[in-house]
C-alpha cells in the first residue's frame, strides 16, 4: 500500500472500521475518504456509483455491514440478508469498475457449516448446512467471498476475503437485544453489581464455545494481510483458542468482582456449538494476535464503565 494514495474504509464508524482507521493513522496514512451511513447509503446503487466515480479510491476496506448478536441475526433475518448483499454488491462492483488496486472484504466465522470439524479450516466453506439463527448473514457473507474470488478470476481484480472470529473492543454495541455475548455480559455484570442484583442472566446453556479477538488486533491483522496476502482463497483471523460461554461469564464475573450467581436461560438459543478458527495459514504468514482475552476484557471494562468497589 502506498501511503499517499486514497484509502476508503467503508464502515469507519463501526467497531471494526474505526479500529482499521486507527491502525492506518498510526502507520502514517492520511489520505482517507470516509462517509457516514447518513452521508452515503451503501445499499443505494446510484449513490455508491457516484461516490466511486468522484473519489476513485486506490484501496478499499469493506467493513460496512449490518451486524449483531444471535438474537438480532435471528430477528432481522430479511434485513441481514438484503442490507449486506446490497452493501457488498455495490462496493465490490464499483471497486472493480473504478480500478481499485486492492480491496479487503471482511466476513465472519459463521460462514462455516454449523457442524464442521474443529478447528475450522478455510477449505470447510460450503461443505455442510449453516447454523439457522445466522443463515441470512452467513449467506450474504459467502456471496461476498464469492464476489471477490470471481472478480479476481474473471477480471484479475486483487480482492481478498478475510474471516475474523467473534470480535470485541472499543466502540462495541451494548444494546442487550442486539449485541454479541461479550459486551452484553460485561454490561449485565457491571449493572448487577451496581444494583446489588443476586444473579446475572446468561442466555442458552453456557455450553457453546466461542473464540474472541480484540478488535485492535484484528485491525493489525487486516493491515498485515493488505500488505502481504494476494490469494483467491479466504483467510481466517483469530487467536486459535476458545472458551465456553459459562467460563466467559465466570471470567467477566471475576474481573468485575461480582459476588452473585449465574442463571442460565434455556429459552434463548445456543447457536453454533463451537466455531474455533484454524489460524495456521495466518500464523505461517507471520502474524499472531497480541492481546489476551483477560487483558482485552479488562481494557474494555476500564474504557467503558466505572466500577464501584
Ligand atoms: O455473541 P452471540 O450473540 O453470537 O452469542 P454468535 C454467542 C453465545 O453466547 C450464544 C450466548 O450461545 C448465546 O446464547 N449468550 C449468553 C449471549 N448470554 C448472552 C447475552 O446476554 N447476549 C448474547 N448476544 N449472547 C453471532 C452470529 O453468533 O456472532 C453472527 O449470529 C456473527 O452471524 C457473530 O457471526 C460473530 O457467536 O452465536
Amino acid at each position: 500500500m502506498n501511503k499517499e494514495e486514497k484509502v476508503y474504509i467503508a464502515g469507519h464508524r463501526g467497531m471494526v472500521g474505526a479500529a482499521i482507521l486507527r491502525k492506518l493513522q498510526a502507520e502514517g496514512f492520511t489520505n482517507f475518504v470516509l462517509r457516514t451511513s447518513q452521508e452515503l447509503d451503501l445499499r443505494n446503487q446510484q449513490a455508491v456509483t457516484d461516490f466511486f466515480i468522484k473519489e476513485k479510491p486506490a484501496y478499499v476496506f469493506l467493513a460496512a455491514a449490518k451486524v449483531g448478536g444471535i438474537l438480532a441475526n435471528d430477528t432481522y433475518r430479511a434485513e441481514f440478508l438484503y442490507d449486506n448483499l446490497m452493501i457488498q454488491n455495490n462496493v465490490i462492483h464499483q471497486s472493480y469498475l473504478n480500478g481499485v488496486k486492492k480491496l479487503m472484504f471482511l466476513g465472519s466465522s459463521c460462514i462455516y457449516p454449523k457442524l464442521a470439524p474443529q478447528p475450522l479450516k478455510e477449505t470447510y466453506l460450503l461443505t455442510g448446512e449453516l447454523e439457522p439463527t445466522n443463515e441470512p448473514y452467513a449467506i450474504a457473507k459467502i456471496a461476498g467471498i464469492k464476489m471477490c474470488e470471481n472478480y479476481r478470476a474473471q477480471y484479475g481484480a486483487n480482492f481478498i476475503s478475510v474471516m475474523p472470529t467473534n470480535l470485541y473492543g472499543p466502540g462495541d454495541n451494548y444494546d442487550l437485544k442486539k449485541s454479541h455475548v461479550l459486551p452484553a455480559l460485561i454490561r449485565k455484570f457491571v449493572e448487577a453489581k451496581r444494583d446489588s442484583k443476586p444473579f446475572v442472566e446468561v442466555w442458552g446453556t453456557g455450553a457453546p464455545k466461542r473464540e474472541f479477538l480484540y478488535v485492535d488486533d484484528l485491525a493489525d491483522a487486516c493491515y498485515f494481510l493488505m500488505l502481504h496476502y494476494n490469494e483467491p482463497e479466504l483467510i481466517n483471523i483469530g487467536v486459535g483458542e476458545d472458551i465456553s460461554i459459562k467460563d466467559l461469564a465466570l471470567l467477566i464475573k471475576e474481573l468485575v468482582v461480582y459476588e452473585g450467581a449465574l442463571q442460565f436461560d434455556a429459552t434463548k438459543p445456543d447457536g453454533t456449538p463451537r466455531k474455533l478458527m484454524d489460524v495456521s495459514k495466518l500464523h505461517s504468514l507471520g502474524w499472531q494476535h497480541s492481546t489476551s482475552l483477560k487483558e482485552g476484557i479488562r481494557k474494555v471494562i476500564e474504557e467503558k464503565f466505572t466500577l464501584i468497589s
